[in-house]
């Protein structure tokens, strides 16, 4: 029971009040897209530029409870020779790590997809445990489109990541379960809060069939949204709304805290559905950000992979982080912010 102590108090500081994680746990080729966006090739010097810049810019700790990693970064040093995962615990920040491998295509499934991984996944959560990694992430795909998410696929990604959370809780590390329901296509509000009940209900159901200790796991979750080819785009208040319902139906309250994906949203729209979602009052789990785009866009789009723009982009790189821990807890002033777009 030791190693639960461990896992709860992990749980506790990943969801400090005021603070979210930083999912910089894109794979190598993902990280390609972001250096494309400042037109850098990828290749391992840039990545670890990139990289750098995020963990060392000075301040993030105080809105950052966590970083998400890839297997490269965890492995990665600064320039001088300091080890990724030492630089933030020397800030207080956890370092995490993401393990699934990606996705693989379901035949017969129309384009619906299974998270592989699990081969291997001790010894690999045990030499991430020893790298400084004290929580994971895996994250399933879910499509929405007339036809999906099929049971079939929604069960299968549910029994991954229910196994892949007993092998992590085994280690003694916290998983994060990342059911990601697609915001692309043209569905409405309403039927993506009707997949995320299902998608989550089933989750738990399966989670708790695997005995997974559900105080030392966070889920992270997509906020329920219209999708984007959707002519009509919610409020903050009504994606609040919805989001929330579908978390009541189907989230059991002993969950150790729930955070968000951006999704593809813009920053400044992920920032405000997070404030209206903080807005509508105390939850049974603690809620907070774990963004990816919404974080990293403009920070890239400042640094310009320039070197001349570093301190700009690390300065640019807080106030994303800044924004979202107001938001967090509601406190997010959108009409002041005229720096996330
Ligand atoms: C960084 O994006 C992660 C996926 O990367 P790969 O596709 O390269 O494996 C992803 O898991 C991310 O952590 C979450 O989905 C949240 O990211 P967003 O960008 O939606 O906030």
């Amino acid at each position: 029971m030791k190693r639960n102590a461990k896992m709860y108090e992990t749980v506790a500081a990943l969801m400090t009040p005021g603070k979210g994680i930083l999912a910089a746990d894109e794979s190598d080729g993902t990280a390609g897209k972001r250096l494309e966006m400042v037109h850098l090739p990828n290749e391992p010097e840039n990545r670890q530029d990139f990289r750098e810049l995020l963990f060392t810019a000075p301040g993030i700790e105080e809105y950052l409870s966590g970083v998400i990693m890839y297997d490269s970064s965890i492995r990665n040093s600064t320039d001088d020779g300091m080890p990724f995962p030492d630089v933030l615990l020397a800030k207080g920040i956890l370092p995490g790590i993401k393990v699934d491998m990606g996705t693989k295509e379901m035949d017969g499934f129309r384009g619906e997809v299974v998270t592989q991984g699990l081969d291997n996944l001790e010894e690999r959560f045990n030499e991430y445990y020893d790298l400084g990694a004290r929580f994971a992430k895996w994250r399933a795909v879910i499509l929405i489109d007339e036809d999906t998410p099929t049971d079939a696929a929604i069960e299968i990604n549910a029994v991954m990541l229910a196994r892949y959370a007993q092998i992590a809780q085994r280690v003694g590390i916290v998983p994060i379960v990342e059911p990601e329901v697609i915001f692309a296509g043209d569905h409405d509000i309403l039927r993506a809060e009707m997949v995320t009940s299902r998608v989550l209900q089933i989750l738990f159901q399966t989670l708790i069939k695997y005995k997974v200790d559900l105080g030392a796991l966070i889920l992270k979750s997509s906020m329920v949204l219209a999708g984007d080819m959707n002519s009509e785009q919610s409020t903050p208040a009504q994606i609040a709304n919805a989001t929330l319902r579908a978390f009541h139906m189907s989230v059991p309250y002993e969950v150790g805290g729930i955070v968000f994906l951006s999704g593809g949203q813009t920053p400044k729209r992920a920032t405000e559905n997070l404030n209206a979602i903080a807005k509508m009052g105390g939850q049974p789990w603690p809620i907070t950000f774990s963004y990816s785009r919404a974080i990293e866009e403009p920070f890239l789009t400042t640094w310009q992979g320039k070197s001349a723009n570093a301190e700009e982009a690390q300065k640019m790189l807080l106030h994303a982080c800044k924004m979202n821990a107001l938001a967090q807890q509601g406190r997010y002033e959108p009409e002041k912010d005229s720096k996330l777009k």
